[in-house]
C-alpha cells in the first residue's frame, strides 16, 4: 500500500532541533529554533500562565468542545490586543476572529479559505521568509512567489525593489508580510516604510496577510501591532494570524488566532461563517486549555501586568545578548562591522554565515543554527555567549 511513498526529508528547523537534543556534548548551544530560552537555557513557564492555570484548576470546570471559532472571551481579548479595544473596526464588528491551533493553524485556515473563495489569487512572500509560509500556502493549492526584501549588501530592506514588485502585482494577490521581528532576517520595515506601503496595497487592491508571531519581542506589545493597526485604519481588507507561542511561552499549547478585517459587519459575518466551515472539516474546533490561559492572562489586570513585565524582560534579555555577541565578535575580529546584530529586531539575526560555516560551527563547536545562517538570539545566555562568539569568529573568513 505504501511502498511508493517518498521518504520525508524532515523540516529543516524541527529536525535540527531534534539533532541538537541528541548531541551528547555538554557545552552545545541551540540557536536553531525560534524559542525563547531564559538565561539558564530553559523554556520559562511565566508566572501569569501558572496563575491562570491554577485558577482553571480551582474552578474545576468541565471540558466541553469549544465552538468551531473558539472561545468567545479569547477572541474578544485577541481583538483588543491586536487592534486596541477602542478601534473603530472592533467597535463596528467588522473583524472576524477565530481562535486557531497556533498561528500555524490560523495561517493554513486562512490559506484554505482564500483558495476556495479567491481561487485566482497567488501568494507573494518576502525573499527570504519563514520556509513554512511557502509549504502552507502551496499545501493549500496556492501558487507562491517572492518579492525582494533583504539586501545582503546593506543588511537592510530593498525597499525600492519591494515597492516596485508590489506595484506590479495583479489585483487580489495575497501579500504575506511579517508584522514585526522578521523571520529569518530580523530586519523590519520602518514605520515610514509601512506608511508608504499601505496606500500602495490599497490602491492596487491587494490582499495583505500579516503574520504576527513575535509580538512584544520588537519594541513592545502595542508597538509591534503598528502595522496591524495602520492597515485597519486604512480601510483595506486583510488577514492577520497571531501567535501566543513565543509571547506567552506556551508553544505546545497551540495558542493562536486568525483575524480577517472586512469592509463592514455583514461581510465579517460571511467571512466568519466560511472560516468556520473550513475549520469544521479540518480539525473541528480548537483547544480549550489554550483559550483558558490566553483569555485570563489578557483580561485579568493583575495577570496582564505581570505578562507585560515578563515580555519586556524577555525582549530586554535578547537585546543584552545582541550587545554581548556584538562586543565579543568586534573584539575578536577588529575591522569588521557586526552592527547588524544591534539593529536587527526580535528573536532572529541573519549572520551571513555560509552553509559550510554553519556546518563547521555545529560539528566543531556544537553551535547549532539553521543553514540559512539564521540564529535564534534567545538561545544565547551569559554562560555561552562569549564561547559562541569566539566560535563564530573562528569560522568567519
Ligand atoms: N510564523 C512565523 C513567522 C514563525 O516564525 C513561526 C514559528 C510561526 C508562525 C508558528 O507559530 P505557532 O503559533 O507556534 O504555530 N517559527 C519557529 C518554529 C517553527 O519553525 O515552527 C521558527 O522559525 O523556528
Amino acid at each position: 500500500m505504501f511502498q511508493h511513498l517518498e521518504p520525508y526529508a524532515g523540516d529543516p528547523i524541527l529536525s535540527l532541533n531534534d539533532e541538537f537534543q541528541k548531541d551528547p556534548r555538554a557545552d552545545k548551544v541551540n540557536l536553531s529554533i525560534g524559542i525563547y530560552f531564559d538565561d539558564k537555557g530553559r523554556i520559562p513557564v511565566l508566572q501569569c500562565v501558572r496563575d491562570a492555570e491554577a485558577q482553571m484548576l480551582a474552578e474545576g470546570g468541565a471540558k466541553p468542545y469549544l465552538p468551531i471559532e473558539g472561545s468567545g472571551p479569547m477572541r474578544q481579548a485577541v481583538q483588543h490586543l491586536l487592534f486596541g479595544a477602542e478601534h473603530g473596526a472592533v467597535k463596528a464588528g467588522r473583524i472576524a476572529t477565530l481562535q486557531t491551533v497556533g498561528s500555524s493553524g490560523g495561517l493554513r485556515v486562512g490559506a484554505d479559505f482564500i483558495r476556495r473563495w479567491l481561487p485566482g489569487s497567488a501568494m507573494w512572500m518576502s525573499d527570504p521568509s519563514w520556509d513554512n509560509h511557502r509549504a502552507m500556502f502551496e499545501g493549500a493549492g496556492i501558487a507562491v512567489h517572492t518579492y525582494p526584501y533583504y539586501d545582503p549588501a546593506t543588511g537592510g530592506v530593498r525597499f525600492d525593489a519591494l515597492r516596485e514588485a508590489i506595484a506590479g502585482l495583479p489585483a487580489r494577490s495575497i501579500v504575506l508580510l511579517h508584522a514585526c521581528c522578521h523571520n529569518p532576517t530580523g530586519v523590519d520595515l520602518s514605520r515610514e516604510q509601512w506608511r508608504e506601503l499601505v496606500p500602495l496595497l490599497r490602491q492596487r487592491e491587494l490582499l495583505p496577510y500579516l503574520d504576527l508571531a513575535y509580538q512584544g519581542y520588537g519594541d513592545g506589545i502595542a508597538e509591534d501591532a503598528y502595522a496591524v493597526r495602520l492597515l485597519a485604519d486604512s480601510g483595506v481588507s486583510f488577514f492577520v494570524a497571531n501567535s501566543f507561542s513565543k509571547s506567552m511561552s506556551v508553544y505546545g499549547e497551540r495558542a493562536g488566532a486568525l483575524s480577517v478585517v472586512c469592509a463592514d459587519a455583514a461581510e465579517a459575518e460571511l467571512v466568519l461563517g466560511q472560516l468556520k466551515a473550513t475549520v469544521r472539516r479540518n480539525y473541528s474546533s480548537p483547544a480549550i486549555h489554550a483559550a483558558g490561559i490566553v483569555s485570563r492572562v489578557l483580561a485579568d489586570p493583575k495577570l496582564r501586568a505581570a505578562w507585560e513585565a515578563d515580555v519586556a524582560a524577555m525582549r530586554e534579555r535578547i537585546q543584552a545578548m545582541r550587545k554581548s555577541l556584538h562586543a565579543t565578535l568586534s573584539a575578536k575580529r577588529p575591522g569588521r562591522d557586526f552592527g547588524y546584530f544591534l539593529s536587527q529586531r526580535g528573536m532572529f539575526s541573519y549572520t551571513g554565515l555560509s552553509a559550510a560555516q554553519v556546518d563547521r560551527l555545529r560539528e566543531q563547536f556544537g553551535v547549532y543554527l539553521i543553514r540559512s545562517g539564521r540564529i535564534c538570539v534567545a538561545g544565547l545566555n551569559t554562560g555561552n555567549v562569549e564561547r559562541t562568539a569566539s566560535a563564530m569568529a573562528a569560522v568567519i573568513d
